[in-house]
């Protein structure tokens, strides 16, 4: 039998109303909240309290005496949100007497939750899948409100229906190849039937949409990176003073100010996005600017795009050169760039600029006066494949896009096999790709999954 498990459910701090909250098997549950609760019933050992019904009581201590007063409301099983018993009570939110209620439920028996306990309980007992577990965990984490929205979407099972249906599709193909390699004698030969290679063609193109929205999902939901290089006294720091709106970082005329990284999180019309201001690049002797570098390159190749920043007021027209060799030193396959040509202001020609190019992008714009930082923020999104959010949208993890990643491998694999007549490999083959589905919404997901997934959720959720 399961054990019962007691957590705050509020914030820790100060606030109007603190809530506990306990869920486990019935007789434990009613036994803790009989010595818990004050009686008030005739009958003292009864447990009184109809489900969803609420009622003002006292939480006493082992001697009777008042711990807090509050209402209480009981859940029974499986109506609840573990589809366990619950009892909830809503006292008074300050951190000693909660923390007084919730060590007179342990004496009485109950264990402490670990994080994310009552929704991974919740997801052991089918009340939700997986992904709706962690659509809870990203609607409290969301940094914007379309990001909210979108978790929303994902909670109520948008995102989860559309895997379903793609499974739905899987399990008929599955279905039917599988049929016709154990009944041979049936003489169905699905090889040649083109109705199977359309069937394949049609999944395919359906976790392509959905890989697609998945990934907006995941870039709403996880924000990026976005790691500002380039070399000393460029305007690196003011940039991400300037985007942040926050004095974070110290600006100086002096070359080799900024050590370490700087992080601070902002949002770009709903697209959250951490920026990261790192040392500028140089020969130095100095061993802790030397770090500094060596933490920027590293930053650098984890960045989901690169802004490097130089002083185009330099040199002018000479500098562009120099600056195109830096640059190009800097780039990193795959990961988008673009080259801010900073100090418009004390440039000849004082008008903001964005070209184009096929490496990258350059925006000459002047960090002082805030002229063509709206061309920046434009391209970041851009480069994001950012859209406004639309009203389907939904929430998604990179755990997700990397098992969508594995069922389109599987499912290319199978197109292979079926086009050289290797009918059992297929079979195989999208035997893997429906494992690799399943992993997403928990169907097939190994306890080390779930222990990563649960453990990164707050106490009480
Ligand atoms: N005129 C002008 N000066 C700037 C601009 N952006 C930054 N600066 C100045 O350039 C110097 C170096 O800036 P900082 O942000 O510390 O550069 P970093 O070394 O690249 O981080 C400071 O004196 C800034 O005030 C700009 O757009 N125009
Ligand atoms: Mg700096």
């Amino acid at each position: 039998m399961k054990d019962t498990i007691v957590a705050i459910a509020t914030p820790p701090g100060r606030g109007g109303v603190g809530i506990i909250r306990i869920s486990g098997p019935e007789a434990t549950l009613k036994s803790i909240s009989l010595e818990l609760l004050e009686n008030t019933s005739k009958n003292p050992r009864q447990f009184s309290f109809e489900p969803r019904q609420t009622y003002f009581r006292r939480v006493v201590d082992s001697l009777n005496r008042v711990i807090d007063e509050g209402l209480v409301i009981y859940f029974a099983a499986p109506s609840s949100f573990t589809g366990e018993h619950i009892l909830e009570f809503q006292g008074h939110g300050g951190p000693v007497v909660m923390d007084a209620v919730l060590q007179r439920a342990v004496q009485l028996g109950a264990r402490l939750a670990r994080p994310g306990e009552f929704s991974e309980r919740a997801f052991l007992n089918d009340k939700i899948d997986l992904v709706q577990a962690e659509a809870i965990a990203d609607l409290i984490d969301s940094s914007s409100q379309q990001a909210a929205r979108c978790a929303v979407r994902s909670l109520q099972g948008v995102f989860s229906k559309k895997i379903h249906a793609l499974n739905e599709l899987l399990i008929l193909l599955r279905t039917y190849t599988e049929a016709s390699i154990d009944f041979p004698e049936e003489e169905v030969d699905f090889l040649s039937n083109s109705q199977v290679a359309i069937q394949l063609t049609e999944l395919m193109d359906q976790l392509a949409l959905i890989r697609n929205e998945a990934c907006q999902g995941s870039v709403i939901n996880e924000g990026i990176n976005v790691v500002i290089s380039g070399p000393p006294n460029a305007g690196k720091s003011s940039l991400l003073n300037y985007l942040s709106g926050l004095d974070s970082a110290i600006v100086t005329d002096i070359p080799g100010t900024t050590r370490d990284l700087l992080r601070e999180k902002i949002v770009i019309d709903g697209l959250p996005v951490n920026i990261i201001d790192t040392a500028g690049l140089r020969e130095s002797d100095e061993v802790v600017e030397q770090e500094g570098i060596k933490r920027a390159k590293v930053a650098l190749e984890q960045a989901d795009q690169i802004i490097f920043v130089s002083d185009g007021s330099e040199d002018n027209d000479t500098g562009d050169d120099q600056r195109l060799k830096l640059l190009q030193e800097l780039a990193i396959d795959n990961i988008p760039m673009i080259w801010v040509n900073n100090k418009l202001d004390l440039m000849a020609q004082q008008k903001p600029s964005l070209c184009v190019e096929k490496k990258f992008s350059k925006i000459c714009l002047s960090v002082k006066t805030g002229q063509g930082i709206e061309l920046l923020t434009e391209q970041i999104k851009k480069l994001a494949g950012f859209n406004e959010v639309g009203e389907g949208s939904y929430t998604a993890r990179r755990r997700h896009l990397d098992a969508l990643d594995r069922v389109s491998e599987n499912l290319q694999d199978a197109q292979m096999q079926l086009q050289s007549g290797a009918g059992e490999l297929m079979a195989e083959e999208l035997r893997l790709a429906q494992q690799a589905l399943g992993e997403i919404t928990g169907e097939f997901s190994s306890d080390d999954l779930l222990g990563s997934i649960f453990s990164s959720f707050c106490i009480g959720k």
